[in-house]
């Protein structure tokens, strides 16, 4: 098996220090918690960004401070910015971080419900042009699978020529489609030969998720934007404690973990640039 790609989704854009005071808002915490877990074996961290206050949001600026201050901290580590942000963005508000060229950023496939009233609007002119400026930028996008509409989706588009293979696809189960075992293998099942994966369980599913893939072979995203608990009713002190615990499940199965670099190789991204 390849060696296991652990994503750490640190901050979101809807949980909040009353969920769990340690949701990271400023520069500093934003760096703390991506050290945090890139020192516990994490070689992505997707990325959204907040005020100081903890409102979301996609300022291009605000990005820059913060994927500075997560590369002074963790000098490899690839930073996937999202397109995703916070519900009620626009597009042209979602789309900032990419002009700051990352290597890695979201490319959601297909609108959702996402709770309550709220709506994640992706129609199809926004997934093509959002793909279509990510193979401008040279950006490799993480296809955010929210049910299996959106892998047809993505590979409808693929072969309209807005998103390049070979495809990285991320299955984001219980916001949606549920989170069980035979969801997962459905969509493993449907992506095409070639493409990459990984798995998120939302809330209490976070780690029985990470544990069913570890063992499938595919690669885990953890972190507060998920799930606040490291266990039944204790919450997390760090991400960095969220991707210890994946550690200990992929050594118990035998699953080695991906350094940057290799995560890089694994990925199709370039290697990075000795400066
Ligand atoms: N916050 C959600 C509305 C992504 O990062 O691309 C969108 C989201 C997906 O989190
Ligand atoms: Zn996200």
């Amino acid at each position: 098996m390849e060696k296991l790609i652990i994503t750490a989704a640190i901050s979101g854009a809807e949980v909040t220090k009353e969920h769990n005071p340690n949701i990271p808002y400023t520069v500093e915490e934003i760096g703390r918690e991506a050290e945090s877990a890139y020192k516990a074996g994490a070689s992505i961290i997707h990325l959204h960004v907040r005020e100081d206050d903890g409102t979301p949001t996609q300022d291009k600026e605000r990005f820059k401070e913060c994927m500075d201050e997560v590369r002074r901290r963790c000098p490899d580590v690839i930073i996937q910015p999202s397109t995703g942000g916070a519900v009620g963005m626009t597009d042209q508000e979602r789309l900032q971080p990419t002009e700051l060229h990352p290597e890695m950023a979201t490319l959601d496939c297909g609108t959702l419900n996402f709770g309550g009233d709220e709506i994640f609007v992706n129609t199809e002119n926004t997934i093509k042009n959002f793909g279509k400026l990510m193979i401008e930028r040279d950006i490799k996008p993480e296809i955010e699978v929210f049910d299996k509409g959106m892998i047809d989706y993505a590979i409808k588009f693929h072969k309209q020529g807005f998103i390049k293979a070979p495809m990285h696809f991320d299955f984001v189960l219980g916001v949606q489609m549920a989170a069980t075992a035979r969801d997962l293998a459905f969509m493993v099942d449907s992506i095409p030969q070639g493409s990459t994966w990984t798995a998120a369980g939302i809330g209490r599913n976070q780690f029985q998720i990470a544990a069913i893939t570890i063992a499938m072979g595919g690669n885990v995203r953890v972190g507060f934007e998920d799930n606040t608990y490291i266990s039944k009713g204790v919450l997390a002190k760090s991400n960095g404690e969220m991707v210890e615990k994946v550690v200990r499940i992929a050594n118990e199965l035998g699953r080695e973990i991906a350094t940057p670099a290799e995560a890089r190789e694994i990925l199709g991204l370039k290697p990075l640039e000795v400066k």
